[in-house]
């Protein structure tokens, strides 16, 4: 049975689908079990390529081939294989921003791509999620710094119609480990929120993700709202996510774009003038 005609029957109603959020291994599961596709998930050649290029490691070093298995676990949606890759990397002495690039970030590129080629469905995203976000529990103590006097607030969250947060949650990760203080709204954030949330913790900065060229339009809104309260001009907006580009967040008069988390923190610094990088 392809699980894109499953669907409707296992989440028939939003309440379902909440408990599926939460775990949906057990519905996948039963599914992938009747399911005639063949077993996805191993490295395939073309990410293979991209996420080593020109690699200083030999491809049989065994750096690698940790990395390659917390990759192919990842898309596997096998959250246990992830944290005991990870565990390993460290042991290793991989650095967790390799570990997290390029065993991680990569995977759930992978991941989006097969959802693309329809190859995957929204259940194997969901497990597949849920293993990245385990994998980045047994790294956020060597992401984050701990015990520092933050140096400012950020308001954090993805906007109104979104789910996605694992690159929210980065996102707030390293800005914690840069020294900032984080709000952190969560997902599917209206403008209202953000506004309100604005006014209670006068941040410095504002920070708005999203994934979807749906939502992006959310970011716009939020900025207006914003204004409107006349609560823009001490705010530095900062965007980001997948979709997202420096022309876009230019043309939502946004003041600071970054493609990745360590590059937010770094320009969420540079904004308030602690590092030497332009916004
Ligand atoms: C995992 C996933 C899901 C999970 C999300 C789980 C979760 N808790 O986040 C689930 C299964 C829920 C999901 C659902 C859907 N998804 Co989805 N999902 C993905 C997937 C595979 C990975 C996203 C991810 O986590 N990437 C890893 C993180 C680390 O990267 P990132 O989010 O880009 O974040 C980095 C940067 O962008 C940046 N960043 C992120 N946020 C911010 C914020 C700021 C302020 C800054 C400065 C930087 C920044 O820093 C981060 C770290 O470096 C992507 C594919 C992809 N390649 O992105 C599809 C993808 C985003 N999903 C897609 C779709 C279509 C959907 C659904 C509509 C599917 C459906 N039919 O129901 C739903 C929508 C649900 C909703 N309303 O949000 C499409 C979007 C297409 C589009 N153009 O809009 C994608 C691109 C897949 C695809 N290739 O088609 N999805």
């Amino acid at each position: 049975m392809r699980l894109v005609t499953a669907l409707p029957r296992i989440l028939p109603a939003a309440g379902k689908f909440k408990n599926f959020l939460k775990d949906p291994r057990p519905v996948v599961k039963n599914l992938t079990a009747q399911s005639t596709k063949a077993p996805q998930g191993l490295f395939p050649q073309r990410l293979r390529a991209q996420s080593f290029p020109d690699t200083p490691i030999e491809s049989t070093h065994p750096m690698q081939e940790i990395l390659e298995d917390i990759f192919d676990s990842l898309v596997d949606g096998d959250a246990v294989g992830v944290q005991r890759g990870v565990q390993a990397a460290l042991a290793a002495g991989i650095p967790p921003f390799d570990i997290l690039n390029r065993g991680m970030i990569d995977a759930m590129g992978e991941v989006g791509a097969l959802f693309e080629a329809q190859e995957f469905f929204v259940p194997e995203m969901l497990v597949a999620a849920r293993a990245m976000k385990q994998g980045i529990e047994i790294l956020r103590p060597h992401l984050t710094a701990a015990d520092v006097q933050p140096i400012a607030t950020v308001v954090l969250g993805t906007v109104r119609g979104d789910l996605h947060d694992i690159g929210k949650n980065l996102v707030s990760m390293m800005l914690q480990g840069a020294g900032f203080a984080v709000v952190d709204l969560g997902v599917d954030i209206s403008p209202e929120r953000f506004v309100e949330a604005v006014r209670t913790h006068q941040p410095q900065l504002l920070g708005m993700s999203a994934l979807l060229t749906t939502t992006m339009p959310q970011m716009r809104n939020t900025i207006a709202a914003l204004e409107e309260a006349g609560l823009r001009s001490n705010l530095a907006v900062m965007v980001g996510g997948a979709p997202v580009t420096d022309a876009f967040a230019e043309e939502i008069g946004a003041d600071i774009y970054a493609a990745d988390a360590s590059t937010a923190a770094r320009r969420a610094k540079a904004w308030l003038g602690i590092s030497g990088e332009q916004a």
